[in-house]
Order: structure tokens, then sequence, then C-alpha cells
């Protein structure tokens, strides 16, 4: 089963239901015209400072043009509405930095690139990466990419099982129980979902994805969050300093927390 998923969806409510129930939704042009091009130009920079076109949050904080995408008011619009239908509020918790996916030089990558095929795109529920997972926390947990280019169907496209998020589990002690991937492959439908820069992907922290390798420049920057009351039970999130706050309208302060 694959198909395509719709992407023409403006208002963050609309948005919101379609990221409770499919697990995945597009925020279309979230970033446009000079602002994506600052976030652009500061993306350049930053990497040829670092000598690097993938960096993580030490590299991207360093940068006052990557900063000002912390909690953009497009994609808090969405997790607002998100958090409201489970009578929560919503936190900041990561923010892995800025890379661009496109390796020329990586043979692997331009070969997969050639041979376009979506049950070869590297499927993965995000929890999988995270240190004692309580599903109390993973379950409403999510993760957003802003694509700073293009994407197409058969090159680079973000790609979702839809409603994979469904088939994940409580275990015991609050285990987050991943689904099988064999559960997921036979019944949920793949999709590519190519958007245009500037757009951003949403996902639940438990919906399986992957990426259709790119043959060109794939530059993004993926920022999480998570209901606020289960903030402490996970460990590892990003600690803002006094200093990178400020850099942030006073109207984001409200996302951002720290442990106690
Ligand atoms: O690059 C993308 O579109 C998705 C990235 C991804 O799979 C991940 O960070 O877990």
């Amino acid at each position: 089963m694959t198909g395509t998923l719709p992407a023409d969806l403006t208002d963050p409510t609309a948005i919101a239901m379609r990221l409770i129930i499919d697990g995945v939704a597009v925020i279309p042009g979230a970033v446009v015209g000079d602002e994506l091009q600052n976030i652009r130009d500061a993306f350049e920079l930053q990497a040829d400072k670092l000598g690097s076109r993938a960096f993580e949050w030490d590299g991207f904080c360093q940068s006052p043009g990557l900063m000002q995408y912390i909690c953009h008011p497009a994609l808090m619009a969405v997790m607002d509405a998100f958090m409201a239908h489970f009578d929560q509020q919503c936190a900041f918790t990561c923010c892995s930095g800025a890379r661009d996916v496109y390796e020329p030089s990586n043979e692997t990558q331009q070969a997969n690139a050639r041979q376009p095929d979506i049950r070869n795109v590297g499927w993965h529920d995000d929890v999988m990466g995270m240190k004692n997972p309580l599903y109390t926390f993973t379950a409403e947990s999510v993760s957003s990419l802003l694509y700073m280019d293009d994407t197409f169907e058969n090159n680079g496209a973000y790609c979702t099982a839809l409603g994979s998020h469904h088939l994940a589990r409580r275990g015991p002690n609050d285990e987050a129980l991943i689904a099988n991937a064999q559960l997921v492959f036979d019944h949920c439908k793949l999709c590519q979902v190519p958007v245009t820069a500037g757009s951003i992907i949403l996902h639940r922290a438990h919906n399986w994805h992957g990426v259709m390798s790119p043959r060109q420049n794939r530059r993004l920057i993926i920022t999480t969050f998570a209901v606020k009351a289960f903030y402490e039970l996970q460990r590892g999130h990003t600690q803002l300093t006094p200093d990178q706050i400020a850099q942030l309208p006073a109207d984001r302060h409200k996302y951002i927390t720290h442990y106690a």
C-alpha cells in the first residue's frame, strides 16, 4: 500500500487533527520570503564557519539567524492546537541542530537516489534512539522538520507509515514499546510527503518514517516538543541559557522550560 499525503491544509486546528489521527501533518509554507532566505543564509554561514553541513545544538545556538526559528509562531499555532486537544500545554524539548542530508560523495545514498524505492528509506520510530523512554512522555511527543529546500516524491521526500504511532504501546513500568516493523509494513499505508521549501512536517515520536535519498541539497532543522507536565519524565532535553532565551520574542518564552 503506497500513496501520497495531502499537504494543502492551512488552518492550525485542522493540521493538528491530522497529526492526532495520521501521526503526521504538513504546515505548508510556514516560513517564506526573506525570512526563509535569512534562515538559509544563516545555515550556510554557520556551515562554512564550522566546516560541516551537519551540526548539532552547540553549533546551531551560535547563530542568531538560526535561533530566530526556535518556537516559530506558525509551528507553535499547530503545536498549541495539538496540546489543547489533550488539555495540555506545549514545551520545547530539543533542537538537534541543522543539516544538509545531501551527500554527493556518499555512494550508497546516490545509488539509492538513482533507484528510488519507498521500502528502502531507513524506516524507523524516533523513540528507538531514546534512553529509557516512558510511554506517558513519548505518546504525545512531536518532532518538527523545517525544510529549507523543496523535496520531491522520488528525490528527498520524507516518507511516513500513516497511523503507525497507533501501534506503539505502553509496557510494564510505563516503558514505551515500539511497534513491530512487520506489523507496520503489513498494515500502514506508506506515503511520500514531498514539500515546498519553508514547509514544516510534524510527526508523532512513534510515527515510523524515513527519507527518499536526495539528488540535491536537502537542508533541514529539527526541533521537538512534548507535554509540559511530562517534561521531567525524560532526560536529555536541550537547556537554553538566559542569553539564548533573550534572543527569542517574549511570546515564545512560555514554551521554554528547564529541569527542576
Ligand atoms: O530528514 C528527514 O526528513 C527525516 C529525518 C529523520 O528521519 C529523523 O531525524 O529521524
